[in-house]
């Protein structure tokens, strides 16, 4: 017989394996205040004078200045009328003003729809349409025309934190409950239009406390955070956590190296969490930097095993990946103590149940982090949760030999291209707006800068070429969905049905 377990009968560790030697599981407490900023300003007036964020121009915020600016910033959107509940469209490039606003909301008990700043007119109007917001912050333009031609709403710039004559006084903060919705995260799931998956107070508030116990994050920790502030990864769990925690984090407009080890050295960054194009980038540099960081976390797509091993030997630094989605925040991670395995992503995440269906392996999760639907969409939530309330991830996974998570395929057509979410159906629909493109079939293909790059295959009437086509697409959708490379052919695989093989794609002749 062989010693290692047949899938089916291994039972992987229990999120207990996370908590440091000692403690007592009955004892942890994923929501130990009454809601999220609850959580944040007790840390800020229990010690006023310590600095809690910091940017990269030098400038920075102690505990008594957040709590006095973001206090300022819900005072102005009181003043707006917005109400307890209301919900406010959030899109600005990451900066300190920008987490002003965003707390300032929050503690209003504002719902807050973080959506993407390359996202263009046809996107942010599917997302205002859908979620209704009273107000926008934006800090472009271009993008605030849109939203006004999207709806008749007002728009405001990031820099809220200056009273004006419309204050409104001093409206009651911190008074949502756990079950009061926080953010709206619009994400396609496992198909269709984006959906808006609404995130409690409570499921925020769980998820980061549960990696603060799994990653041993302590009020002495600072994050160098140049994810941006309107994905899940930098804003739910690199702000947030820094927030609950009662850390510090610097935050930086962009991914970029110089700054990452000026942070490390200059700045005393203890941590850093990236996606792994980020890893990849700085592992073709200067990996060495990284030796000097407590803790490197990777996620929002898959780690190459071979990166993780590169990284180790180029820094000694054994990174930490982990698994999350916008609708349930984080879900599983490798432990901090013990075995780091590249090419798993872990042991599921304090308070995380999960298990994987009998028949498809899909990883299936619940848990107080994992959302309670998506808005406005009853069709939508009677498919995405199981009768006995499991959320389908729309991942298919394994356990390795020692019991650790392994995502191996995914069921959704999705593309993850440099941690962002492109689906195909959406710039397969672009393309067809051509006229010169009869059809168009998009898929990921395997590209070692950006993990997967957006491809695409099309039947065109041949007055077109791929470059024409890439810039057309970017006029409807946001440029990182553009595809990085267009194959004219002469005809798309299909099957009997005259439906695209989308397997057989890399084989269709081209025309030239
Ligand atoms: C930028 N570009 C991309 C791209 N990012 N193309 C494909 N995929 C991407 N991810 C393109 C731009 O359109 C532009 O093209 C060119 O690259 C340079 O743009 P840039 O902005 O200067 O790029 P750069 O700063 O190098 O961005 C790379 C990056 C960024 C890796 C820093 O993509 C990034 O921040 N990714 C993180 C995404 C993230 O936060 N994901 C979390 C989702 S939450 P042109 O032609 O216009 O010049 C989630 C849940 C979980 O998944 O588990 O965490
Ligand atoms: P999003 O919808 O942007 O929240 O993306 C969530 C998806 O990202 C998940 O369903 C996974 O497919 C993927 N993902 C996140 N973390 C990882 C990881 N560490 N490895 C592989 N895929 C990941």
């Amino acid at each position: 017989m062989s010693d290692a377990p047949a899938q089916g009968t291994v039972h992987p560790p229990t999120w207990e394996a996370h908590l440091p030697p000692g403690t007592d599981p009955a004892t942890v407490a994923l929501t130990p205040a009454a809601n999220l900023t609850a959580r944040w300003v007790a840390h800020w007036r229990a010690r006023p004078s310590d600095v809690f964020l910091l940017d990269d121009h030098g400038d920075s915020l102690s505990g008594a200045e957040l709590d006095a600016a973001s206090a300022t910033a819900a005072g102005r959107l009181a003043g707006r009328g917005l109400r307890a509940g209301d919900r406010v469209l959030i899109s600005c490039g990451s900066s300190l003003e920008l987490a002003i606003a965003h707390i300032g909301a929050l503690r209003l008990g504002l719902v807050v729809i973080p959506a993407n700043t390359a996202y263009r007119a046809e996107e942010l109007a599917h997302i205002i349409g859908d979620a209704e917001p009273r107000l926008a912050i934006i800090d472009d333009p271009e993008r605030a025309g849109w939203v006004r031609q999207a709806a008749p709403i007002e728009v405001l710039a990031p820099e809220l934190a200056v009273a004006d004559a419309d204050g409104g006084g001093l409206p009651a903060l911190d008074a949502t409950t756990l079950e009061s919705p926080a953010l709206i995260g619009y994400t396609s799931g496992t198909t269709g239009r984006p959906k808006g998956a609404v995130l409690s107070h409570g499921n925020l508030l769980a998820s980061v406390e549960a990696v603060r116990i799994a990653w041993r994050w302590t009020p002495s920790d600072r994050l160098w955070l140049c994810l941006p502030l309107f994905h899940m990864h930098g804003l739910g769990v690199g702000l947030h956590g820094t927030l609950a925690v009662g850390a510090s984090a610097v935050i930086s407009a962009r991914f970029d190296l110089d700054a990452l080890l000026d942070a490390a050295r200059q700045r005393r960054a203890t941590m850093f969490f990236g996606v792994p194009t980020m890893y990849s980038r700085l592992a073709a540099a200067d990996a060495g930097a990284l030796a000097n960081l407590r803790l490197l976390v990777s996620g929002s797509a898959p780690l190459p095993a071979d990166l993780h091993r590169a990284l180790e030997q180029a820094s000694g630094a054994r990174v930490l990946e982990r698994y999350g989605m916008t609708e349930t925040a984080m879900l599983v991670s490798n432990p901090f103590d013990g075995d780091r395995r590249p090419g798993t992503v872990g042991i599921p995440l304090p308070g995380v149940e999960l298990r994987l269906d009998a028949a498809t392996s899909e990883v299936l999760v619940k848990g107080p982090n994992v959302f309670g639907g998506y808005l406005g969409r009853p069709d939508a939530n009677a498919e995405a949760f199981t009768a006995d309330g499991f959320f389908h991830t729309g991942d298919v996974g394994e356990y390795d030999e020692a019991g650790y998570l392994k995502l191996v395929a995914r069921m959704k057509e999705l593309i993850i291209s440099g941690g962002y979410n492109v689906y195909p159906r959406e710039v397969e629909d672009a393309l067809r707006l051509h006229p010169a493109v009869h059809d168009a079939a998009v898929v990921g293909e395997a590209d070692p800068e950006w993990g997967e790059a957006v491809t695409a295959y099309c039947e065109t009437d041949g007055s077109v070429s791929g470059e024409e086509l890439i810039a057309f697409v970017g006029e409807h959708l946001a440029r990182y969905k553009r595809p990085k490379r267009v194959s004219i052919v002469s005809a798309l695989p299909r099957n009997a049905m005259g439906k695209v093989v989308k397997a057989s794609l890399a084989d269709a002749p081209t025309t030239g």
